[in-house]
């Protein structure tokens, strides 16, 4: 039998609800054998993040060679890649890949909105990733970042993602899942022809900490497993959806989804009785 198998380049949350944590919860409960390239510390918890270390540019490149050399990789994606060194680098380790199956997650801005990433990481982003991405995901502040369009309705999403598609990626899916109001959860995605807007409906919980890295690494998820870009994201936001139904009471801050509900009918229920 023949396994797929997905790569995540991201930084690591301690506090286990998003980044790589997220990505490889994400790829196991979608089938998937998940491997990583991790290019940064977190320090991290529902709450807050304390600290962030960049792992050296050298070890992202070890990490890399190491799955790739030895291991078929069928799809990727990457995250919080922190600097200008890493984006380089991990720029570089997907061209020597070759494969097509990229998502580009342009990890800037948090969902609480502020920017993660410096400015000349940020351009490095656009000239280094975005041209070799199948797919980019950004959140709605990185939406506005990119296109320098104010979001407020779903036409503006739609003219946000025009603007993002003429910086040179061959699709965009804008991640509607920090709007407030009517147009919470809802993504929009073009292909440089149509715009899909895509509806399952909109939970209402505080712990929705990881939906925008798990989204992506379950549309990475399906690549890996053959389908086409279209049923991808059909299949991971619907993924998505009902693991936020199952978010987790953990913490005092915002609790990450719960990734594992496909067990909810069997075990899990069984250990979390009370
Ligand atoms: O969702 C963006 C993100 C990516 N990677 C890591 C994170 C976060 C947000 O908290 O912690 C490691």
């Amino acid at each position: 039998m023949k396994t797929a198998v997905a790569l995540t380049i991201a930084g690591s949350d301690s506090g286990g609800g998003a980044g790589v944590q997220a990505d490889l919860k994400t790829f196991a409960f979608n089938y998937v054998h998940g491997t990583s390239v991790i290019t940064c510390l977190t320090a991290q918890n529902t709450k807050t993040v304390t600290e962030v270390m960049a792992v050296s540019s050298d070890m992202v490149k070890a990490q890399f060679e190491a799955v790739i050399s030895d291991i078929k990789v069928d799809a990727l994606k990457t995250g919080m890649l922190f600097n200008e060194e890493i984006i380089s680098t991990v720029a570089d380790c997907i061209k020597t890949w070759g494969g097509k199956n990229i998502l580009i997650d342009p990890v800037m801005v948090s969902r609480t909105g502020a920017q993660l990433i410096d400015n000349e990481a940020v351009e490095a982003m656009k000239s280094l990733l975005f041209p070799q991405a199948l797919m980019l995901t950004p959140n709605l502040y990185e939406a506005q970042l990119l296109s320098g369009i104010s979001i407020t309705s779903i036409d503006d999403m739609k003219q946000a993602a025009t603007k993002i598609y003429d910086l040179g990626v061959k699709t965009v899916l804008i991640k509607g899942g920090a709007a407030q109001g009517e147009n919470k959860g809802i993504d929009v995605f073009f292909d440089g022809q149509d715009y899909t807007v895509i509806q399952i409906k909109a939970v209402d919980t505080l712990n929705n900490h990881g939906t925008g890295c798990s989204l992506g690494a379950a549309i990475t998820a399906h690549l890996a497993l053959g389908k086409s870009l279209p049923r991808a994201i059909a299949s991971a936001k619907e993924y998505v959806t009902t693991a936020l139904e199952y978010s987790l009471e953990i913490g005092s801050g915002c609790g990450p989804i719960g990734h594992f509900f496909p067990m909810i009918e069997s075990q899990y229920l069984e250990f979390h009785q009370n």
